[in-house]
């Protein structure tokens, strides 16, 4: 069982891999990662037997930089400054193993109040209804901890029994002690959510950090290599 105690950071970056599943997480990376298409509403989203894996989280946490950094490729999911950036659910072929999916940010408040509805509709149609969908990566931002909108997020992946796994984003902007406090703090309160994964993975895009645990965490849910 996880341990809920603040000061205990031992469960952050995964359970522990092992060489070998590092080893995948990488090979699976190194495949391409082709951009399909941008879904505005469910209809618009790709048929695909493949297993998907989505990124959710507040605006401007870092979602789509995460994709980047975990694929090598600098522009492929578009990033920016300024929160709201990604609008619509966006989703790439990984290797034609795995689905991976760009999901606009909640919890922005300076675009038309029509709009923001309309994407946070979207985001929950989504988050709900998609069968193939294997796990969410929520990801917070290190320096603030889970927000109120992260809370909703956690209680819909519930609700809807959609396993999800909390990155923690922007550790190269935190200093050790208050990261291991923001760790404690998340895993503590993992455990009163049924359907998270009692470890949390700390990340930088910036600097790199945690990319070969998450590749790893992800390779364990694609596809099998296609032996031709
Ligand atoms: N220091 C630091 N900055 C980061 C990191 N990851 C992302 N950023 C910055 O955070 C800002 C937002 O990044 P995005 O990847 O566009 O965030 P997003 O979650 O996709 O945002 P929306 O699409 O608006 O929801 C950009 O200025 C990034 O350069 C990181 O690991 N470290
Ligand atoms: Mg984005």
């Amino acid at each position: 069982m996880p341990s809920t105690n603040p000061d205990n950071t031992e469960n952050a970056n995964g359970p522990g891999f092992d060489e070998a599943q590092l080893e995948q997480g990488r090979l699976l990376f190194t495949q391409a990662c082709d951009f399909l298409l941008s879904a505005t509403n469910m209809s618009q989203v790709p048929e695909s037997d493949l297993p998907e894996i989505a990124f959710a989280g507040r605006s401007n946490v870092g979602k789509s930089s995460l994709i980047n950094a975990l694929t090598g490729r600098k522009t492929l999911a578009r990033t920016s400054n300024t929160p709201g950036r990604t609008r619509q659910v966006n989703f790439f072929d990984l290797g034609a193993r795995l689905m991976v999916v760009d999901l606009p940010g909640y919890g922005f408040a300076r675009a038309p109040k029509t709009e923001i509805a309309e994407w946070t509709a979207l985001i929950e149609d989504y988050l709900r209804g998609r069968a193939q969908l294997r796990r969410v990566c929520l990801l917070v931002d290190a320096r603030q901890g889970p927000k109120e909108g992260d809370r909703q997020a956690m209680a819909l992946l519930d609700q809807s029994a959609v396993p999800y796994q909390v990155v923690l984003t922007k550790c190269d902007k935190v200093k050790q002690g208050p990261l291991k406090a923001c760790i404690g703090g998340v895993l503590s309160e993992l455990s009163k959510h049924t359907a998270a994964h009692p470890d949390v993975l700390v990340t930088s895009s910036r600097k790199g950090t945690g990319m070969p645990e998450l590749r790893a965490h992800l390779a364990a849910l694609a596809a099998p290599e296609q032996l031709v």
